[in-house]
């Protein structure tokens, strides 16, 4: 039986001011995934240039970084067998208009600069930004009473 991982996700700033919350959380819950942490944040520069560490000097960075210290995100820690890959599969591609539809970036948004969600893209790197973002005692290991009705475990 796979062993449940976590993975992060954040729901952008355009997801927040576009009232989009509920509705990604609602299809995390319904796949049968667990949240264990939550919180509502500001990104500073600092953070931001850590989380795209990777990105900076891309062309795109100046306008990521604006965007992403530009208004509260909302970062969860999500639990589930094999929950980077699932996540990324519900997310979609990066550029919503070539994700496929029936993803949230598809469903949800437009433009690349504004794809509503970030999702870890690996269990390494899932331990890692999770880290950035929640302290080890703000991830609850919770038992919920249904898993027996959503995974076999
Ligand atoms: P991912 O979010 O699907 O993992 P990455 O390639 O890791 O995609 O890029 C990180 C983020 O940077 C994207 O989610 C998007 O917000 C932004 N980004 C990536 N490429 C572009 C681009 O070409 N134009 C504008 N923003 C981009
Ligand atoms: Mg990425």
């Amino acid at each position: 039986m796979p062993q449940p991982t976590r993975t992060l996700i954040l729901l952008k700033p355009d997801a927040v001011q576009r009232g989009l919350m509920g509705a990604v959380i609602s299809r995390i819950e319904a796949r049968g995934l667990k949240i264990v942490g939550m919180k509502l944040l500001q990104v500073d520069d600092a953070l931001a240039h850590r989380h795209y560490s990777a990105h900076v000097g891309k062309p795109f960075f100046p306008g990521l970084l604006k965007f992403i210290t530009s208004s509260p995100i909302l970062a969860m820690a999500v639990q589930g067998e094999n929950a980077v890959e699932v996540m990324r599969q519900m997310m979609g591609a990066t550029d919503p208009a070539k994700a496929a539809t029936g993803t949230i970036r598809a469903d949800l948004g437009l433009a690349i600069g504004r794809n509503v969600i970030h999702g870890s893209d690996s269990p390494e790197s899932a331990q890692t930004e999770l880290a950035l973002y929640f302290k080890p005692n703000e991830l609850i290991d919770w038992r919920r009473d249904t898993e027996p009705w959503i995974t076999e475990s």
